[in-house]
This record gives structure tokens, C-alpha cells and sequence, in this order.
């Protein structure tokens, strides 16, 4: 018998329950990002090389997502290679998944349902490289990512390289600090946007220690908050891209986005897809780099952790 919650909905490969049971780090990884994020065949290789770095790293992989009704814990090569190529698989937040589980369809999971899911399974750790945010416009739209509210009920720590600055990175930390999620930036002083270093905002807390960010968690559960620690971690400078080149890129998507009235869930694809086409696959490659860096920092963090509890906490 396992000591997790609703089984029922959650199929674990054998490698991540094991792990969960002997206290090994895990770090659960998302879907979407594999199935809307990149084009096939780069999106099937760069998950296995997401998964490759948490294993250099010394924790466990769970990519995950949703097929035959349960959510995937720990997807196979075939797995991953399925969501990579299968056309159509629905990008899934948090209130679609009732819908996926109860038709026995494949969901793409978003950070916000990744999160239900690791939370239910018992993972610690998440990570990925752009969370969603508060879109601009957001005032009018009120186009406000489920991920942010999802952050306020999910007791998972979260490793990622910020948000692109296709979102309003401002509105983004106001709402986070409204919310009461912590932010911590991962040896560095600024909130990264993605691909960029920095979004030009200070990060409310600087930590260059693992056992503190550990440590930081643990007293954030402590107080009794269900909800979620997001630690933020940049881009390696070498694939960096320069915030003011994607400033006029990303105004003129916005714009077209705007005039042919795409709203939505489909709005982040869309402006994903006109950066990349417009940087001609600059932010292609920024965006596989961050992806893989982000992932190796979460499995870095999640062994610290894993050393931690072990240690007493
Ligand atoms: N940002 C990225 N790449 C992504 C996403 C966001 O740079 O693939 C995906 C993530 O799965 C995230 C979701 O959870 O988009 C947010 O979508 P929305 O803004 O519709 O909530
Ligand atoms: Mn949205």
C-alpha cells in the first residue's frame, strides 16, 4: 500500500514510487511545454534531456500528464514521445483536468495542473522554465494565468526561469506578493524573464544556499500554508537573449494578437510561436537551454531538500 492520496488517479512508473517511498528527491516536470512549447522532434529530445539533467543532478524525473483517465506519474521514452507527436492532445490547467479524467482522453498539463498532480502524488519539487502570469492588458482582459492561482493551493515547491515577458512581469510579482507566495531568486537579485537574465524587477529575496532554500520551505509548510515557494532561477549567460531585442518583437505579437481578437488559452501559444518565428529560432534554442538549466536547478534544490528532511530539517 502506498502512503499517497487518491491513487486511484495517479499512475506512478515504478522508478518515481520507489523513489517516494525510500525519500529520494523527485521533481515532477510538465506537458505542455512538450506538446504546445516546441515543435516535433525537438520537443520529444529536449524532454529526455530535461530528464537526463534532474538524473546528472541525482534526483528522480516525473514528467507528467494525463492518459486513460489517471494522471501519468513518471512518463516513459514511449510516453514522452507520444505527447511530443500525437496531434491535438488539449493543453490542460487546473479546471480542465475533471473533464480529461472523467472522458479517458490525453491532457497536456500546464504548470498550474502539473501541480495538482505532484501535489496528489506526493512530489516536492517542480520544475519548468516559464511559468504564466498576468497578461498584459490584463486590466481589461482579465487574462490572468491559472498558474498564479494554483501557486495559492499546491504545496510544491516551484523551480523556474520566471515568466517571458510576453506577460506583464509587474502586474506578475504584485500578484504573487498579493497572494502570499513567496519568491525567491536562486543565486541572483533580479526576477529572470525566461530567456533574459533579468526582467528589470529586483526578486523580493536573494538565497545562494540550498540548505536554506530547504530550509525556507520547510518553515514556509510549517506556518501551515498549502500553497506554494517559487524559486527562480536565470538563463546561463551564454544563451541569453538581450531584453530590449525581444521588447519591440514581443509589442508587435501583442498588437496582432490583440487585432485578430486571440484570447485565451490560446493566447500564449500564439505569442510563443510570433517571438520564435520573429527571432528567426534564436529564442528556440534560449528557450531549450532554459529549460534544461531550470530543470538541473530544481534537481539540485530537491536532493539539498531530500539531504535536509533526512537530516531532521
Ligand atoms: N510559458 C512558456 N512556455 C510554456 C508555457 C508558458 O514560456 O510552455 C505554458 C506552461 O505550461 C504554462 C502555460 O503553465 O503555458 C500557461 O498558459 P496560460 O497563460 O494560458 O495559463
Ligand atoms: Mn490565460
Amino acid at each position: 500500500m502506498s502512503k499517497f492520496k487518491n491513487t486511484d488517479l495517479l499512475n506512478y512508473s515504478e522508478e518515481v514510487l520507489d523513489a517516494l517511498n525510500s525519500g529520494k528527491p523527485v521533481v515532477a516536470l510538465e506537458s505542455t511545454v512538450i506538446s504546445h512549447g516546441l515543435p516535433y522532434p525537438d520537443n520529444a529530445s529536449t524532454a529526455l534531456k530535461i530528464e537526463q539533467a534532474v538524473r546528472d543532478e541525482g534526483a528522480i524525473p516525473a514528467t507528467i500528464g494525463i492518459e486513460n483517465g489517471k494522471f501519468v506519474i513518471g512518463m516513459t521514452a514511449q510516453d514522452i514521445d507520444r505527447f511530443a507527436s500525437v496531434k491535438g492532445i488539449p493543453k490542460t490547467t487546473s479546471r480542465d483536468i475533471p473533464v480529461i479524467l472523467a472522458q479517458r482522453g490525453m491532457g497536456a498539463t500546464t504548470v498550474a495542473s502539473s501541480l495538482v498532480a505532484a501535489d496528489l502524488a506526493g512530489i516536492a519539487f517542480f520544475a519548468s522554465a516559464g511559468i504564466g502570469g498576468v497578461h498584459r492588458g490584463a486590466e481589461k482582459s482579465m487574462d490572468i494565468s491559472a498558474d498564479l492561482i494554483q501557486f495559492t493551493r499546491s504545496k510544491v515547491a516551484v523551480v523556474c526561469a520566471g515568466a517571458k515577458n510576453i506577460l506583464d512581469l509587474g502586474l506578475t510579482l504584485e500578484y504573487l506578493e498579493t497572494q502570499c507566495v513567496p519568491l525567491i531568486a536562486w543565486q541572483s537579485d533580479d526576477f529572470p524573464a525566461f530567456y533574459c537574465e533579468s526582467s528589470g524587477y529586483r526578486s523580493p529575496h536573494r538565497i545562494d544556499d540550498a540548505t536554506q532554500v530547504a530550509s525556507v520551505i520547510e518553515h514556509h509548510w510549517k506556518l501551515g500554508n498549502h500553497s506554494s515557494v517559487i524559486i527562480t532561477a536565470p538563463v546561463n549567460k551564454e544563451d541569453a537573449i538581450d531584453r530590449e531585442e525581444v521588447e519591440g518583437i514581443i509589442r508587435i505579437a501583442a498588437e496582432q494578437a490583440e487585432r485578430e481578437g486571440i484570447r485565451g488559452p490560446g493566447a500564449t501559444p500564439y505569442l510563443m510561436r510570433a517571438v520564435a518565428k520573429a527571432t528567426e529560432g534564436k529564442t528556440v534554442k534560449a528557450n531549450m537551454s532554459v529549460l534544461i538549466s531550470n530543470a538541473a536547478v530544481g534537481a539540485r534544490l530537491a536532493v539539498a531538500h531530500a539531504h535536509f528532511l533526512k537530516n531532521g530539517g
